[in-house]
């Protein structure tokens, strides 16, 4: 097992739904893998220091909680291909370290990965292939701890976006700190159980928080209808999740001629009241994050990646791909900023102005903007429906869209769902149905987008929000059914929240996480009903005739 180049199963198109043990399915080198579970390791022991002066009554500055935010926002799935920035993290995070620990009054006792501290690269790379996911022997732990770490991924993620708007929770900040520094220590499978469920407890937390920045920011999303057809104007294409650098880019375009497109999760942009004050944004092009082969090219202008997910680019529009925030490219121009400064997009908008403009490939619009706000305002209509029986049930179908064939299952359930049930979604997974054309009942359109994956939070908002409109004990009485998409770690933190919000019996595609070992898919199953997907027959048959 030691010998193997890396090892990496954080993600749902993992080689064989086991591991990618040769090279990343997604792309990335063993030597970006192993630098990755190197910076985790570290930011494990800056986690030990940083939960060890709080204990003693330190405050922790908010740079060094972004730090560790970022660093494991990095590590999630095709977001950063860049060896060279995992060893500047690395370092960086060393360096930081070392002052953390002068800070300490009590040194003893730290931890391995707290004490560690080397900066020559071949020793860098020596100790990285040593600290990986199966430096952990036993099986159980390792899957618990693993789940634990890649909620935390997903939680940073969310907390990276709410604090480019400034918004801080040290609440969630200690929190993952002090999880992930767990990880590293020698806790009993019932603990770990705990473990992940506090998880998912700060998930809703961070989640709540991301909503609020949101929203106290760009205002509550409303009901819209987003143009998917092309202008004749040069253009920039703005893909990811991260809504100040979307804010900017706007901001920098205004008056220049240059329009912008939303792609794949950010296009529920679109459905805030702040973006539609801008003329330029004319709306989205294209499809969720593994279709960019084709519609990146296509697009003809340059491109900017705010987040994951970035596919290994074609050597055709390469030099159009640029990055900012977590997400990086070997060779592809990146914009750095942290929260507080303003980025300086002027590269980027130089390079549209000398290019063609779009080529269209849809045209129409897209019916979005159904996050919790904007729904519970149209409750009453809502509760009508279900008290007459026009909908019969809700089914969220969150979550993310990925390559693999066997999500054709999804389009194939949307399709084959009766007419009087509505879908609730979030996440790049609606690419999936949203464009089907599935109708309304008495107006209420049968896709209730609301928004990107982390919007999920509005779903369970709104599922709240019913639950009392219905006078129910428990959320799980409502008609509603859970079949969701995941594909990397942003919707493993969606899922533990689900779960510690106490939803029952959701099911989960295409596949089970790999990094689930078979005892803790039977915790889940024992104590959470969670089941994988069937054939599109049987779980219609399942969800609507039991
Ligand atoms: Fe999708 Fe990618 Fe939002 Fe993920 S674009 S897959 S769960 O990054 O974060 O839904
Ligand atoms: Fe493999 Fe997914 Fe890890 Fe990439 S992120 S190396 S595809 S498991």
């Amino acid at each position: 097992m030691k010998d193997l180049n890396m090892f990496c199963y954080q993600c749902q198109e993992t080689a064989g739904c086991s591991g990618c043990t040769v090279k990343g399915v997604c792309g990335k080198t063993p030597e970006v893998a192993r630098m990755q579970d190197l910076l985790v390791y570290v930011t494990k022991g800056l986690s030990e220091v940083t939960t060890k002066l709080r204990a003693e009554g330190k405050i922790i500055s908010k740079e060094v909680n972004h730090l560790i935010t970022l660093n494991l926002f990095t590590t999630i799935t095709n977001a950063n291909f860049d060896f060279d920035v995992f060893v500047d993290r690395v370092n960086k995070t060393l360096d930081v370290k070392k002052e953390m620990i002068e800070q300490l009054n009590s040194k003893e006792n730290l931890g391995e990965a707290a004490m560690w501290d080397e900066r020559e690269l071949s020793v860098m790379e020596e100790k990285a292939k040593k600290v990986g996911v199966l430096a952990t022997e036993d099986e159980d732990v390792r899957s618990l701890r693993e789940l634990t770490i890649y909620g935390l991924k997903g939680l940073s993620a969310y907390s990276k976006h709410a604090n480019m708007l400034y918004h801080d929770s040290e609440e969630v900040d200690a929190f993952l700190q002090e999880a992930l520094y767990k990880t590293t220590q020698d806790l009993s499978v019932d603990e770990l159980i705990e473990l992940v469920l506090a998880t998912g407890g700060a998930g809703v937390k961070g989640m709540a928080l991301l909503d609020g920045a949101n929203t106290d920011t760009f205002g509550n999303p409303e009901i819209t209808e987003v143009n998917i057809g092309v202008r004749n104007n040069p253009a920039i294409l703005i893909s990811g999740h991260d809504l100040s650098d979307l804010k900017a880019l706007l901001e920098q375009t205004k008056g220049t001629g240059v329009d912008v497109y939303t792609h794949s999760e950010m296009l529920p942009a679109n459905y805030y009241p702040e973006f539609k004050k801008y003329d330029n944004l004319v709306g989205n092009y294209g499809n969720a994050w593994w279709k960019q082969k084709e519609e990146f090219e296509s697009f003809n202008g340059p491109i900017l990646m705010t987040t994951n997910c970035i596919v290994p680019p074609k050597d055709s529009y390469k030099d159009r791909l640029y990055t900012t925030g977590s997400a990086g490219y070997p060779g592809c121009k990146h914009f750095p900023g942290e929260a507080g400064s303003t980025k300086d997009f002027s590269a980027i908008i130089e390079h549209a102005k000398k290019c063609p403009p779009p080529t269209q490939i849809e045209d129409g619009t897209l019916v979005g903007g159904f996050a919790h706000n904007q729904v519970i305002s149209l409750a009453d209509q809502i509760v009508e429906a279900v008290n007459t029986g026009a909908i019969k049930k809700f089914v969220v179908m969150a979550g993310c869209d990925g390559r693999h064939k066997s999500r054709d299952y999804y389009a194939d359930f949307a399709k084959a769902l009766p007419q009087d049930a509505v879908i609730m979604t979030a996440g790049c997974a609606k690419y999936r149905y949203n464009k089907l054309g599935l109708g309304d009942i008495n107006g209420i359109p049968r896709v209730l987008d609301a928004g990107q994956c982390n919007d999920s939070y509005s779903l369970a908002v709104i599922a709240m929000k019913l639950q009392e409109v219905f006078g129910l004990e428990d959320i799980n009485e409502l008609p509603i059914v859970f079949n969701i998409a995941w594909y990397e770690q942003k919707a493993v933190i969606v899922l533990l929240s689900l779960l510690y919000l106490g939803v029952k019996n959701i099911h989960l595609g295409p596949t089970l996480p790999a990094f689930l070992s078979p005892n803790v898919v039977d915790v889940l199953v024992k104590n959470f009903g969670i089941a994988g997907i069937g054939t599109v027959e049987d779980d219609i048959e399942l969800f609507f005739n039991n």
